[in-house]
């Protein structure tokens, strides 16, 4: 951190930025690690045959997906969780993404995928991937979010880590095809109102959508952040439902049907649906609503440097808009402050923010809490449960709480 930080917070909070440094030390005190030659400054570096595919740096590799083994009975039908603690930015490292399979990761050979759409429909058509990029594509950012994430926090605080708690989710850069473009293809026929979107894995994952989502802004994207879909994520096809909850996004996308009603499969009754405390369900919760987190600091990522200029940051996003402002407190909601917003601000997309602060060294109960464009505020866990009980796994989007002690140690806590 140098001498011409001009971030507000610091030069409001009176922190020693007239002193000189805010952090690191005078240059005049010595350190060997600047004034003597080091052995990996004589020694030449790899090549540029070494690499085809880059791959980080070895002293990143504690930086991975990680699952919790007690969660699933096998690692085929299964989570991992996207390292949200290890990131900056709004954009998640396609190997980072954290992967939710019904059946194993399929491999397809991309010559062999093909794609059908029938039904209520004019022509039932049979695509290619070569079929498929004929079409205009467009390129959009989303986030996508299993309705699973911080399922296990319904009752109390359970998972220790934002990785485990809220790392169902990543944010990637989506090229394709608009649905409706293949669907006009086709020629839905006005009595088809509802879309059955099936995958090729042995899952054979399937959820009905609403003819008017489908048509609004779906993508069949075969392209993430520049480069084709990994395995993991349904190469060479996946669905985009922007906003939506992630069992909609079908992966190894294969089938489109054309209906005129929901099919109930299930993925939208037994599963994926809310057991409210009265025993009934809340029939189709497609939105994923306002969210936020604190990535840093979070019990995978406890601060380290002790009392003095630190920087708070975390992730909002919402399925309904963007997010326009979020508040942060280190004193369990005491005192709120607008956190500053960094980097675009994109429909349906991740937002990244930060608070910068002096800490003191006294204990701290970290919160955000976001806001969206519809003016729709992140609720506590209190409220949630309030209208939604416990019998929940799906849509918590509660605000979340980290206690940090006086070493700097983070650790998942609920306050009421
Ligand atoms: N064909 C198929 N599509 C699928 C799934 C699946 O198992 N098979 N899992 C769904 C679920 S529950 C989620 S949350 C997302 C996960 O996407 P990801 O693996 O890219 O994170 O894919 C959805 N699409
Ligand atoms: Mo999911």
């Amino acid at each position: 951190m140098g001498q011409n930080t001009t971030r507000r917070g610091f030069i409001k909070a009176g922190v020693a930025v007239g002193a000189g440094l805010a952090a690191g030390k005078a240059a005049a005190q010595s350190d060997p690690l600047i004034t003597e030659v080091q052995e990996w400054n004589q020694v030449l570096g790899f090549g540029v045959d070494e690499r085809p595919y880059g791959i980080p740096s070895p002293y990143e590799k504690a930086v991975k997906r990680r699952s919790v083994p007690w969660l699933t009975a096998d690692p085929i039908s299964s989570i991992n969780f996207t390292p949200l603690h290890d990131l900056d930015g709004i954009i998640t490292p396609n190997g980072l993404c954290f992967e939710r399979h019904h059946g194993g990761v399929a491999e397809y050979d991309p010559a062999a995928h093909r794609l059908m759409i029938n039904g209520l429909v004019d022509n039932e058509l049979i695509f290619t991937m070569e079929d498929i990029m004929r079409f205009p594509r467009e390129n959009h950012v989303y986030f996508l979010e299993c309705a699973a994430n911080s399922g296990m926090e319904w009752r109390g605080a359970q998972l220790n880590g934002c990785q485990f708690t809220h790392g169902m989710i990543h944010n990637v850069m989506y090229t394709g095809v608009p649905l409706r473009l293949l669907l006009e293809e086709a020629g839905v026929k006005t009595e088809g109102k509802w879309l059955l979107a099936e995958g090729a894995d042995a899952s054979g994952l399937t959820r009905s959508i609403p003819m008017d989502k489908a048509l609004d802004d779906c993508l069949v994207a075969f392209k993430m952040n520049g480069e084709a879909l990994r395995p993991e994520q349904g190469y060479p096809l996946r669905l985009v439902v922007p906003g939506w909850e992630g069992n909609m996004w079908i992966k190894w996308l294969r089938r489109l049907e054309v209906g005129d009603q929901p099919w109930h499969h299930r993925e939208e009754t037994s599963k994926y649906t809310d057991l409210m405390e009265d025993g009934t369900a809340r029939r189709f919760t497609w939105v994923m609503d306002a969210k936020s987190v604190i990535t840093n600091p979070s019990p995978q990522a406890p601060i380290t440097h002790g009392s003095g200029p630190t920087v708070l940051t975390g992730l909002a996003w919402s399925g309904r808009g963007t997010i326009p402002r979020v508040d942060v407190t280190i004193d369990g909601g005491k005192n709120w402050h607008a956190a500053r917003m960094s980097g675009p601000s994109l429909d349906k997309s991740m937002h990244r923010f930060y608070y910068e602060f002096d800490w003191d060294g006294s204990d701290l109960l970290l919160q955000s809490r976001a806001h969206d464009s519809t003016g729709y505020v992140q609720p506590t866990k209190d409220a949630l449960r309030e209208i939604r009980g416990t019998n929940s796994i799906y849509h918590n989007n509660a605000i979340q709480t980290w206690y940090v002690n006086k070493e700097g140690v983070a650790e998942n806590v609920e306050i009421s």
